[in-house]
């Protein structure tokens, strides 16, 4: 009776994670630098967005150019600093971006549910605006980062496109993260990208990544309301019970 019981239970564990899934989607463009892909999309009122109340501090390495351009609300195809220029040759990767989220107001953190990433240059090597990095989440109360997930796309590779040192041409990706539940991550109070350097065949130029913008889009964590808090301590109460009864004979 109790070896069946507790097989229950982890099934029934195993099938809520399996409910929650992280989707990403992606998608790029060869469009021509008249029109910036997805620009309506980029967002100036994001959690991370500079200038948001949202967002208490940030923090980047430094790149070759443009250390504001990654949450500066814009997603101008040429401008210096509007745009964040990593360089493989410069020895900038990983280049680790982080924004810290004001939990002075919202005191339970916030709920995350999506991140977006725009990347490319309007006259580039492909690799420019291939898509390689990492983003972790840090909780409320805890110091430490937790893998969120990891994001590979490179849709510009010289299997693809043939020469990875074409100089010119027109190359952006965009990928959205989200998760099927509506919810990435609870309670979140900091959020870290890292970026490593994507492939890339002969040196010509320079080898790197343009990130044009990160959009976190979310919420503060709501306070649980005093219904949901009954229901656990019923629940609780209910399973105090059922480990007496059947357990502790
Ligand atoms: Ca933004």
């Amino acid at each position: 009776m109790k070896k069946l019981f507790l097989i229950s239970l982890t099934l029934i564990g195993l099938t809520q994670v399996g409910l929650s899934a992280i989707v990403q989607t992606t998608q790029y463009s060869t469009d021509s630098w008249s029109s910036t892909p997805w620009s309506s999309r980029v967002s100036s009122s994001d959690l991370i967005n500079a200038g948001q109340s949202t967002l208490s501090s940030s923090s980047a390495t430094t790149p070759n150019f443009g250390a504001g351009g990654m949450n500066d609300g814009s997603s101008s195809f040429y401008n210096f600093d509007q745009n964040t220029f990593y360089r493989v040759d410069e020895g900038q990767f990983p280049a680790v971006a982080t924004y810290d989220l004001d939990t002075s107001i919202n005191a339970l953190g916030y709920d995350i549910t999506s991140v977006e990433s725009f990347m490319g240059w309007w006259e580039n090597m492909l690799h420019q605006a291939n898509q390689t990095y990492t983003v972790e989440v840090s909780t409320v109360g805890n110091a430490g980062y937790t893998l969120l997930t990891t994001v590979d796309y490179t849709p510009f590779d010289a299997n693809t496109y043939g020469s990875n040192t074409e100089p010119y041409g027109y190359h952006y990706s965009h990928v959205e993260i989200a998760d099927n539940t509506g919810i990435l991550a609870s309670g979140v109070d900091s959020i870290r990208f890292t970026f490593s350097a994507p492939e890339y065949g002969v040196i010509s130029g320079a080898p790197g990544t343009v990130i044009r913008e990160l959009d976190v889009y979310g919420a503060p964590t709501a306070v649980p309301e005093p219904a949901s808090i009954a229901m656990l301590c019923v629940v609780s109460a209910l399973g105090f019970f059922i480990r007496r009864r059947f357990f502790d004979k």
